[in-house]
């Protein structure tokens, strides 16, 4: 333990990493671009400058807290001199803020109104460069890029894909793909983390906001939507609702005021994917066969898998994510002509997730030669449209979802946080239903915010090993240990984004740890007020199971084709 002097107040550090630790601790908002408590440090934008009492500025990220130093956070040369820094990335960006998407959200726009940047004295002398529109979950536009380097350091470190890096020196240097390829030709899995993790506009979501105009305009259209377990803690956070609160009906609401004709709850097809894959878990158990059985919910970690790991490709389950189910069920239950009513449907699903876009093309998210999901939106893009339509979503009353999917349990509502598949699954598995059983699983292992979690559960006489992990770095670290041998698992869950789809790279930026936190801790809260805690549980399981639109069909709508 030591003791600081930060702009005239003693503060105490103890095993902080670096300096900006401290003085962020002190509560003092010292603005950086480059500084992630989650990645390496960089030191690159030196934003963080700050000033010792002999006159020496250096970046408060890189330095570590030493006891008795003396730091002025606010004095008139830390000032001119971070002034300098914003108006000289300005000087290098595109200034095209009123109609840049990320305006209103970007930290390069904050920081030049904060620090009072009113005119940017030098000329743009870099050449315009073309964006790259070749992912369906991404958009990049080098001319916003602030060679901060974030996006390069999340997706080789947290992601573990490296998909993106520097490249030439010096007032050439750029981030992009090697060999300037586009996005799409690379091992991108399109999970949007460095979309999250981006201070300015140079890589956002790819939209389809337009695509939803214009299905709700039409008259002769059913537009039906499905909403994520998670998008119901963030949605709130654009309207100033409680960061965590779960804002499902208001978001229902919403929806209806906007005119979709149905509103249903994904967690009811995380119902579905778990009687299904339950089943199919128990099945390999028999046979011994294709284990450790590998979730396959998440197609960023599916194409992980396909790309990086093909020997286990058989190991993934055969279970359609709970958004590929949920549309292709939406689809036949309209191929009905007493459900159409003579319309056509389009289902558009709301995500916390960029890579989903990219699902809904995948060639077996189609039945009967449809595209099950016809649009996807995330929880961003959702925001924005209840803004453009006007509705303050903090003081809309709440309305619940529609029949004859509008129920759906509490294991369905946790999966949008890491553990939370295995904890339905274990919920399903295991008999009984008061707190004491529920409370129990709970504590089984699999709940925290840990990268890489494994326990054990007693199944039927056998210890069953599971994994669950968040974050495609860690995934791979699990992975190359089940190749080796080293490790032996029955069943492994993995999220591409650290903590699970609450984090999903279509959500909106948290505002910190606690910001995450509160999330996972909305989400839990929310299967603590469900009276149905398993998927076994929910009466509208029968809609699918015993009813007549969809008898003989589970394989055909729930399953992958290939
Ligand atoms: Fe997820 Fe899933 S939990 S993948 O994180 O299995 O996106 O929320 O919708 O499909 O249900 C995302 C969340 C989501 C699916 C479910
Ligand atoms: Fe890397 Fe994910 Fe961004 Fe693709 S979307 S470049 S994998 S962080």
């Amino acid at each position: 333990m030591g003791f600081m002097i930060i702009d005239g107040r003693k503060v105490e550090f103890t095993d902080e990493k670096n300096i900006l630790t401290v003085i962020r601790k002190a509560g003092i908002d010292v603005p950086t671009l480059c500084y992630h408590s989650e990645l390496s440090t960089f030191g690159a934008c030196r934003l963080c400058t700050v000033e010792d009492d002999r006159g020496r500025t250096f970046a408060s990220c890189s330095e570590e807290p030493r006891d008795g130093m003396v730091i002025y956070t606010n004095s008139e040369k830390v000032r001119k001199y971070r002034k300098l820094i914003v108006e000289l990335l300005l000087a290098a960006h595109c200034r095209d803020c009123t109609t840049c998407i990320k305006s209103g959200e970007c930290v390069l726009q904050e920081l030049a109104h904060r620090l009072g940047v009113k005119k940017v004295r030098f000329q743009n002398t870099r050449e315009e460069r073309p964006l790259d529109f070749s992912s369906p979950a991404i958009v990049r536009d080098p001319n916003k890029c602030i060679l901060c380097g974030n996006c390069v350091r999340v997706c080789d470190e947290l992601q573990g894909i490296g998909a993106i890096d520097f490249a030439y020196r010096g007032t050439d240097a750029m981030v992009m793909p090697a060999f300037d390829r586009q996005i799409a030709e690379t091992d991108c899995v399109n999970c949007g983390q460095c979309r999250v993790f981006c201070p300015t506009g140079a890589i956002t979501i790819r939209t389809n906001i337009g695509e939803v105009w214009k299905a709700l305009a039409d008259k002769d259209t059913r537009v039906v939507a499905q909403i994520a377990p998670a998008v119901r803690v963030a949605a709130g956070d654009a309207f100033g609702l409680p960061k965590g609160e779960n804002a499902m009906g208001k978001i229902v609401a919403a929806l209806h005021r906007m005119g979709f004709d149905e509103v249903f709850d994904t967690s009811y097809s995380a119902d579905l994917t778990i009687m299904e894959e339950s089943a199919e878990f128990l099945k390999r158990l028999e046979k011994g066969e294709n284990l450790p059985l590998l979730t396959s919910c998440c197609p960023a970690w599916v194409k992980f898998v396909q790309d990086q790991f093909p020997d286990y490709k058989e190991n993934i389950s055969t279970c359609r994510s709970p958004q590929q189910m949920f549309s292709a069920v939406i689809k036949e239950y309209y191929r009905n002509p007493e459900h159409a009513e003579g319309k056509k449907t389009v289902v558009v699903s709301i995500m916390p997730c960029t890579a989903k876009k990219m699902e809904a093309e995948r060639p077996n998210s189609y039945t009967k030669g449809e595209k099950d999901t016809d649009i996807v939106i995330t929880t961003t893009e959702l925001t924005r449209m209840i803004r453009t339509a006007g509705i303050a979503l903090d003081k809309i009353e709440v309305e619940s979802c529609d029949m004859p999917f509008g129920i759906a349990s509490g294991a369905g509502v946790i999966f949008g946080v890491t553990g939370g598949v295995t904890e339905a699954v274990i919920r399903r598995l295991v008999p009984g239903h008061g707190n004491a059983v529920m409370d129990s699983i709970a504590e089984a292992g699999m709940r925290g915010e840990e990268g890489i979690k494994e326990f054990s559960i007693t199944y039927e006489g056998k210890e069953l090993n599971i994994c669950v992990a968040s974050g495609l770095a860690n995934a791979r670290k699990v992975m190359e240990q089940v190749q080796s041998g080293e490790k032996q698992y029955h069943l492994i869950e993995i999220m591409a984004c650290r903590r699970g789809c609450i984090m999903g790279g279509g959500q909106p930026i948290p505002a910190g740890p606690r910001h995450k936190e509160a999330r996972a801790k909305g989400l839990y809260r929310a299967d603590g007020n469900m009276a149905i805690k398993k998927c076994t549980e929910n009466p509208l399981m029968d809609v699918f199971y015993n009813g007549e639109d969809f008898k003989g069909k589970a394989h055909e709508l729930l399953h992958n084709p290939f």
